[in-house]
């Protein structure tokens, strides 16, 4: 369908597009940004951006985060070309407005930029076969893989502390004492769910801070959403959405993809009696994750895989909570309950992980022994 923007005029004007303007298409993918697809007729043949709006309410410096979408899309495009791939559908590249700056301010104050489209692919909303999520979980180990060697000290943290999970659980409190939009009295018994986990959300901190789990450059929004399959092999081709690329632990990435792609739903159904962690899925994504990355895990991270996965559901099903005591002003919302949605379905896969957490770690041990993983 095609879309109108106000200020269209003015981004053809702000950024170097080749051929004429055709058709303005939105993508809903995401829960923050706002993001376009423009199609542009270049002598017949058509020519594809990726145009997005940055949502500045949530990343705050702007600067900062294209300085760090820079500098690692940059980086990753040597590595695609050192591994023989090709740099125009394996990674992003900033296309930088007429100024040189790597977006542009329009006069409605929205701050744009400009990726290329990758050709020939497409995203999955949901997993419709345990390929595609051994496919992600390649992808995600992959992309860790190639930001192994990138400073992480250069590294702004686009949203402080983002999987600090006691500072996420601090906050949480906060939102709850506040009772900005006065819904915390329906929400006890979910509230009560949080409290009772507490103990869980500093777990990985402290580890990290004893010095137990390495810092790495991680992606920290692995959601399937986030990747792009080639059409034709099904391959995860590109990890795209690279905002909150920061120093982070490994864990919180494979966590993050379990807690949305594992669950037999998806993240809003409302019929609580089809959501569940599938075991299945869990060993597709284990087993796709380890054979890119487990070389480089420690022993620790392995062992942490299947809490993180519970770890990393808790503290989004507690933001989606948070912000539905908050009054919905972070993630974007079709409806009234739709962030208290959210919140229950990731709240029953954490109590479904909790049941099935022996077999999941049962099912890393198999999956490292079937890849010749020893630490
Ligand atoms: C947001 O933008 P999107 O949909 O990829 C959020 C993630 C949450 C996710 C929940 C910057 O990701 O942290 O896990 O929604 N991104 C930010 O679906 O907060
Ligand atoms: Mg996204």
């Amino acid at each position: 369908m095609a879309e109108k923007i106000n200020t269209a005029n003015e981004l053809l004007a702000a950024f170097t597009f080749e051929g004429e303007l055709e058709n303005i298409k939105q993508l809903h993918d995401g829960h923050i940004n706002d993001t376009y697809v423009f199609d542009f007729n270049d002598n017949g043949k058509t020519r594809r951006y990726l145009v997005q709006v940055l949502n500045t309410g949530i990343f705050k410096m702007p600067d900062a985060l294209m300085e760090n979408v820079v500098g690692v899309t940059n980086h990753l495009r040597k590595a695609v070309i050192a591994n023989g791939g090709d740099p125009e559908r394996e990674c992003l590249t900033v296309y930088p407005a007429k100024d040189g700056k790597p977006y542009y301010i329009d006069t409605e104050g929205k701050f744009w930029r400009c990726y290329n489209f990758i050709s020939d692919a497409h995203s999955c909303q949901s997993v419709e076969n345990k390929e595609v999520f051994f496919n992600a979980a390649k992808a995600f180990g992959k992309f860790q893989n190639m930001l192994a060697d990138y400073p992480g000290e250069t590294l702004s943290e686009t949203i402080p502390n983002f999987h600090n999970t006691r500072s996420r659980i601090a906050d949480f409190k906060k939102a709850v004492a506040d009772n900005l939009s006065g819904r915390a009295e329906n929400v006890k018994e979910e509230i009560e769910f949080v409290l009772a986990r507490e103990a869980d959300c500093s777990v990985l901190v402290d580890l990290l801070a004893a010095g137990e789990l390495p810092l790495r450059v991680t992606h920290n929004d692995t959601k399937l959403n986030n990747v792009m399959f080639d059409n034709k092999t099904n391959e995860g081709i590109c990890v795209v959405d690279l905002d909150t690329v920061m120093p982070g632990l490994s864990l919180y990435d494979f966590g993050d993809s379990i807690r949305f792609g594992a669950s037999t739903a998806s993240e809003d159904e409302k019929d609580l009696s089809k959501v569940s962690m599938s075991l299945e899925l869990f060993k597709a994504y284990t087993l796709g994750y380890l054979t890119t990355a487990g070389e480089s895990l420690t022993a620790k991270e392995i062992e942490y895989l299947p809490f993180s996965s519970k770890l990393m559901t808790l503290e989004c099903g507690m933001r989606f909570l948070g912000d539905y005591i908050n009054g919905d002003t972070y993630f974007k919302t079709a409806y009234p309950e739709h962030n208290l949605d959210r919140c229950h379905t990731q709240f029953v896969l954490v109590a479904d992980m909790e049941q099935k957490m022996d077999e999941m770690k049962k099912i890393v041990a198999e999956c490292c022994k079937e890849l010749g993983i020893e630490k």
